[in-house]
């Protein structure tokens, strides 16, 4: 795959060769000497649980300031630990965001750029892999959407793809087999058996991973109708006319007016003769019934694994930690969907509870970003990141310290196009205050926002030469971002080439359909 560089096999194969903490214990030099004290004097090394869900945005948590729904489980997490305000995804879809969280590496480094092609390489390094040759049982229970078989588990239970939302079929180690009921249900039903049966002599990490709430929203019995009668307010961006702004947010496709179908996503047809306005509005309700009732049903499953940890004595020597893949556009300008590097999709809930290390009830808002979990996971279990990781862990952040030198901007890069929702290639980087962002492929033009003066992203300043200068600037950050993830416009370019010949290919083998 271009681009891909891996200077971790030293490393790699050190750790491979170590296997687990009595080995490693036994080579002084090779681990931090408190660190090593501690773990000689008997303190283990936590268990981490990794909860994930599929596009579940910020603003859809009550804990984030929610205008349109209650998330009391997920709250309480929040109040029991550390709340990130400021964590953002590197790619804002689907697999490529669980490429990057697996390997801790961008993904033009990971190879899993967008959610077509190639399949996620699961021979390389991960920090499962890791975590498994330090001692830890891992497994993973849930979505997985990587295409090719887990690797670094020693037992995955996964849908098939999406997976379905009723009566789901489940691979479990290769093995096809059909569930009836909920899938969120199901898989919390399997991470809760899966923790009664682990062995209870090691550390363990458990990848709980729902479905829910992806794209078409299909409610369980219990919470389908709890939005019936509430009139779920609109966002305000979601008259959004796109002026200021560049073709790219003119010419998407994933506007709730045009592209949110009937009856797919909406299950009901509309009233008789609702059109324009009434219409965009009636649909919006529509989604948001769904899309909130399968939050309400993560919600409860997630607080009855909460409760699960607490009876079984596991909450305290245990990282929760809640998330999803990327955000979600709620109405905001006038859409569904993610993909755009614009707040609502870049934005990814985090939370995070260690009550040996976390102050509950706390709040962050350094930027962390999904690069950074490898490494935290790994920080955790006293396992050395290796060197070829781009991220950072934020085990520090968590316990309340934010090193003098963290980060003050992210980069960011999306590829999926031309493709469903038709969101153009895009790249950029935010700052605390500022975005800038450069569409490229089949149009070359950039935006910036002052998210202090404009906080919603409606106002593209790129072009204002009270901003002339801060534009040089943001330019000058990303170049530098570019170069120290190993991006570039010509791999760019190189993704691109890929992309055509792929296409080339599919048409040769149709026949030129
Ligand atoms: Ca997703």
């Amino acid at each position: 795959m271009a681009g891909r560089t891996d200077r971790s096999v030293n490393r790699r194969q050190f750790l491979k060769s170590v296997g687990g903490t009595a080995a490693a214990l036994a080579i002084p030099g090779c681990w931090d000497a408190g660190r090593l004290k501690t773990a000689q004097a008997g303190r283990e090394r936590p268990n981490i649980i990794f909860i994930m869900a599929d596009d579940h945005a910020a603003h859809a948590l009550s804990c984030y300031g929610s205008r349109i729904n209650k998330t009391p489980n997920l709250d309480r997490l929040a109040a029991q630990g550390m709340r990130f305000e400021n964590c953002f995804c590197t790619n804002g879809i689907c697999a490529p965001s669980r490429a990057v969280i697996l390997t801790g590496k961008y993904s033009h480094i990971n190879g899993k750029v967008d959610n077509r092609g190639q399949h996620f390489d699961g021979s390389q390094q991960t920090f499962p892999k890791l975590l498994q040759q330090a001692g830890y049982e891992t497994a993973l229970i849930g979505k997985w959407h990587l295409g090719s078989v887990p690797t670094g588990f020693d037992y995955w239970n996964i849908l098939p793809g999406q997976g379905e939302y009723h009566d789901p079929e489940m691979i479990e180690m290769g093995e096809t087999k059909k569930y009836t009921g909920y899938v969120t249900d199901i898989i919390t039903d399997h991470g809760i058996k899966w923790l009664q049966e682990r062995p209870q002599d090691k550390p363990f990490c458990l990848m709980y991973h729902h479905k829910a709430p992806h794209r078409n929203w299909q409610p369980d019995a219990k919470h389908a109708g709890m939005y019936k009668n509430v009139e779920i307010p609109l966002p305000e961006t979601f008259d959004d006319d796109y002026s200021t702004r560049s073709d790219a947010a003119r010419q998407q496709e994933m506007t709730i007016e045009h592209h949110l179908q009937v009856p797919y996503d909406t299950k009901l047809k509309p009233p008789e003769g609702l059109t324009g306005d009434a219409l965009k509005k009636w649909k919006y309700q529509r989604y948001m019934e769904d899309y909130l009732a399968c939050i309400a049903s993560v919600d409860d499953n997630v607080g009855r694994f909460l409760d699960y940890l607490d009876q079984s004595g596991l909450a305290q020597n245990t990282v929760v930690v809640y998330t999803s893949d990327q955000g979600f556009f709620l109405g905001d300008h006038g859409w569904f969907d993610k993909r755009f590097m614009y707040e609502e999709s870049l934005r990814m809930p985090l939370l995070v509870r260690y009550p040996r290390e976390i102050k509950a009830g706390t709040v962050n808002g350094d930027m962390v970003l999904n690069l950074d979990f490898a490494p935290t996971f790994l920080d955790f279990a006293q396992v050395m990141a290796p060197d070829d990781m781009q991220g950072v862990s934020f085990r520090k952040l968590l316990r309340g310290r934010t090193p003098k030198n963290w980060r003050q901007a992210m980069y960011y890069h999306y590829y999926e196009y031309p493709a469903e929702h038709k969101v153009k290639r895009h790249y950029g980087v935010r700052t605390e205050r500022y975005k800038l962002i450069h569409f490229y492929y089949d149009i070359d033009a950039w935006e910036l926002y002052d998210l202090q003066q404009a906080p919603h992203e409606l106002n593209n300043v790129y072009s204002d030469p009270a901003y002339a200068d801060i534009v040089k600037q943001l330019e000058i950050e990303l170049r530098r971002l570019q170069k120290r993830y190993g991006d570039s416009d010509e791999l760019a370019q190189q993704y691109v080439q890929e992309y055509l010949r792929e296409q080339q290919q599919k048409k040769e083998k149709s026949g030129g359909k």
